[in-house]
């Protein structure tokens, strides 16, 4: 079984890399900002509650994050491995992965991070604004405090994984199939071993 997580600043795309591991490897796709977008298509409270926090480019908190985490995971023990897309998100979050994966004797193969400019992440998310209507995309601001949020909660996630020997720089700079051939060379790399 490979866990495997996308890591990686707003925009630096998390997300669109995690749908092509899945399609070619077969994994689980897991990602707290489809869980946290499904659950404000609901127009529930607690739907409106994120929306608030999200437009305003906050993060929601760990605890919320982590319990979808776990909903999701305990949904599908039976596939080959998870792509972790936007989760953990800081170092709680990280301890409590590690804390799930372990009780299924699981754990995190390696942690790829994509690593983009911030000028390129700012025009990226202008234009998905324009697309996605995204409430987190609209107004360089916004943009620029998930960009902080990203450096001070978020970078250091990073430094946990690297103790542990599994972090992986990747240029996030270039055409999507460019990027996704240095990580499919990473995930074989682990396949072999
Ligand atoms: P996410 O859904 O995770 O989205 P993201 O970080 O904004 O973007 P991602 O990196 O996935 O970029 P994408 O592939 O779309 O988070 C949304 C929000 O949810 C967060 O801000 C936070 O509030 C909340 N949240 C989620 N998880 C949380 C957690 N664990 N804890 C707390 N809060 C949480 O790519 C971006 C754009 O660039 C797209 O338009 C794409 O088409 C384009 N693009 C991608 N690759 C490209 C390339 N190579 N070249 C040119 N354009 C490219």
């Amino acid at each position: 079984m490979l866990n495997i997580i996308m890591f990686g600043p707003p925009g630096s795309g998390k997300g669109t890399q995690s749908k092509k591991i899945t399609e070619q490897f077969g994994f689980k796709h897991l990602s707290t900002g489809d869980m946290l977008r499904f659950e404000m298509d609901q127009k529930t409270e607690l739907g409106e509650k994120i929306r608030t926090g999200m437009d305003n480019g906050e993060y929601v908190s760990d605890k919320l994050a982590i319990q979808l985490i776990k909903k999701s995971i305990q949904k599908n023990r039976d596939k080959e491995g998870f792509v972790f897309d936007g989760f953990p998100r800081t170092k709680d979050q990280a301890k409590a992965l590690d804390i799930l994966l372990e009780e299924m004797h699981y754990d995190i193969s390696i942690l790829l991070a994509l690593k983009v400019p911030e000028s390129v992440l700012i025009k990226r998310l202008n234009e998905r604004a324009k697309i996605s209507g995204r409430g987190e995309d609209q107004g360089v601001e916004v943009i620029k405090k998930r960009l902080g949020i990203y450096n001070s909660k978020t970078k250091p996630v990073m430094d946990y994984y690297k103790a542990k020997n599994k972090l992986r720089l990747i240029s996030g700079v270039g055409s999507v199939d460019d990027i996704f051939y240095h990580i499919h060379e990473e995930i074989v790399s682990l396949k072999i071993k």
